[in-house]
């Protein structure tokens, strides 16, 4: 029980032990599709480190010995996401109001198992107590730039698996840029064939088509992560004035870019073809994206007249509205009038109090310390340095209600990790720079802060560096820790 991440909200342990074997049942109850279906991933997890294929009893008549029981019921102390989890030598008990509790749940009895799926039939044994588990914040998020290198729906689908097992319940995708446009608008299909074609130093071209947009946002959906689309706009739109010349105030298409420069585009805000276009873009990445967030990016528009600027993202917000969805943007959106509804991602913190200011509430992504794509020392293969060095302890090391002046807890919607893909062309290199970083960025999210202390952090991710080695995952031994 001393290497959960992230840290559960009360733990008791009673050092004793639980023992699953091949009879071992999963039963659940109330048997409701979402119920099942947690199950299920429950009995695949098992099997893999297990070999042992548990079955699962729906309703189940009367209790039993040595089974794990999911049950639903009313407790409004747990909220929306809250688990109770109870592990005797007799049975597991994990109970919650919703299936994403009993998600939840499950994430935390599968890290009390022994991680080393080797050999098989491997016993399982968990050690006994009492947990009762509650978040810290509502919006737990990770966010993969898709637009400078693209990375595949398998790719993605990974970075899914372990969002999910450390507790995260947003993947926001960075879905275009200067140098990629990476989901099909069929109004616009350009956007995608010519403004998918590139990549950083012309390297990982591509783009999702809608089929395989929806394929991601139900894979998240299972895990209970909602997918946050950001289309990015008016800057870092090279991409799609490359695609279509009437874009352009000029008339003339850009050329792809590939370099890693910011802030030397902007969209055509005088010309009502602009507001076509975004009014296109909007509702068809509305209809394919059941959350109730649209990202419309605002950050670096340093190519944008900032009156026309104001205005712009005011225009956008009342079009995302139309559609339903409500506005989220990098913080710099804070300069405009805004709704309360709105969201501001902070990342260098200049205009977080403007948008709480209006009403708005913010995610917190500091670049010294949730932007993953920081190297993490002089040293690093990978990643920039804009914002510093950032090492395990400056990811872990902070707390989001004291990191800025004027936004205190009630204003912050949660946290995010950053990472954008300049520099990152495969899926070890995603991992590695994630990888004990995300982990850490995942408890500041979850976990009370009168919980957590770097030491206790330290301790516990070498047991997870154990797990990651026996499962595959490349990630960064960071000397500030003593990996098992
Ligand atoms: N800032 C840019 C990103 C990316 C980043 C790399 C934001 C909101 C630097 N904008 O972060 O596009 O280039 O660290």
């Amino acid at each position: 029980m001393n290497h959960l991440i992230p840290l559960p909200a009360s733990l008791l342990p009673t050092q004793l032990e639980f023992q699953l074997g091949p009879d071992t049942q999963i039963l659940v109850a109330p048997a409701t599709p979402e119920t099942l279906r947690v199950s299920e991933f429950l009995a695949a997890a098992l099997r893999h480190a297990t070999g042992y294929a548990l079955s699962i009893v729906p309703d189940p008549p009367a209790h039993a010995r040595d089974q794990i029981f999911l049950t639903l019921h009313d407790d409004s102390t747990l909220g929306a996401e809250g688990y109770e989890l109870n592990l005797t030598p007799d049975g597991v008990f994990l109970r919650a109001q919703t299936p994403a509790g009993l998600f939840y749940g499950i994430q935390t009895l599968l890290q009390l198992g022994a991680p080393s799926p080797a050999q098989k039939p491997q016993t399982w044994r968990a050690a006994t107590g009492s947990i009762r588990d509650v978040p810290r914040f509502a919006w737990r998020g990770a966010m993969l730039d898709v637009a400078r290198h693209f990375f595949s729906v398998q790719d993605v689908k990974r970075y899914i698996d372990w969002l999910a097992a450390y507790k995260l319940n947003r993947l926001h995708l960075h879905l275009s840029d200067d140098q990629g446009w990476r989901i099909e608008i069929k109004t616009w299909d350009k956007l995608a064939t010519i403004g998918g074609s590139s990549g950083v130093g012309g390297k990982k071209s591509g783009y999702y088509t809608q089929a395989e947009y929806r394929e991601l946002v139900a894979y998240a959906a299972e895990r209970f992560i909602v997918i946050v689309p950001e289309i990015d706009m008016p800057g870092h739109t090279n991409a799609a004035l490359a695609a279509y010349p009437e874009l352009n105030c000029d008339g003339v298409a850009r050329e792809p870019y590939t370099g890693i420069e910011v802030g030397f585009s902007s969209l055509c805000l005088d010309k009502e073809i602009t507001y076509q276009f975004l009014e296109d873009v909007i509702r068809e990445l509305a209809a394919l994206t059941p959350g109730e967030f649209i990202h419309i990016g605002g950050d670096e528009a340093h190519a944008t007249d900032k009156t026309a600027y104001t205005q712009f993202i005011a225009r956008v917000e009342t079009i995302v509205e139309k559609y339903g969805k409500r506005m989220v943007g990098w913080e710099e959106i804070g300069q405009a009038k805004i709704s309360a509804r709105a969201v501001a991602q902070l990342w260098r913190g200049e205009y977080g109090a403007q948008a709480i200011q209006q009403g708005a509430q913010v995610i917190l992504s500091p670049g010294k310390h949730a932007y993953l794509d920081m190297q993490y020392n002089e040293q690093s293969p990978l990643g920039l340095h804009w914002a510093g060095y950032v090492e395990a302890q400056d990811a872990y090391a902070w707390d989001p209600a004291t990191l800025s002046a004027g936004v205190g807890e009630s204003n912050i919607l949660g946290v995010e990790a950053a990472l954008w893909s300049e520099t990152l062309l495969t899926f070890d290199d995603i991992t590695f720079m994630a990888f004990p970083r995300l982990t850490a960025i995942a408890e500041i999210a979850w976990s009370p802060q009168a919980a957590r202390n770097w030491e206790s952090y330290r301790q516990r991710v070498a047991a997870h560096g154990a797990r990651w080695q026996a499962l595959g995952l490349h990630f960064y031994r960071s000397p500030q820790i003593d990996w098992e």
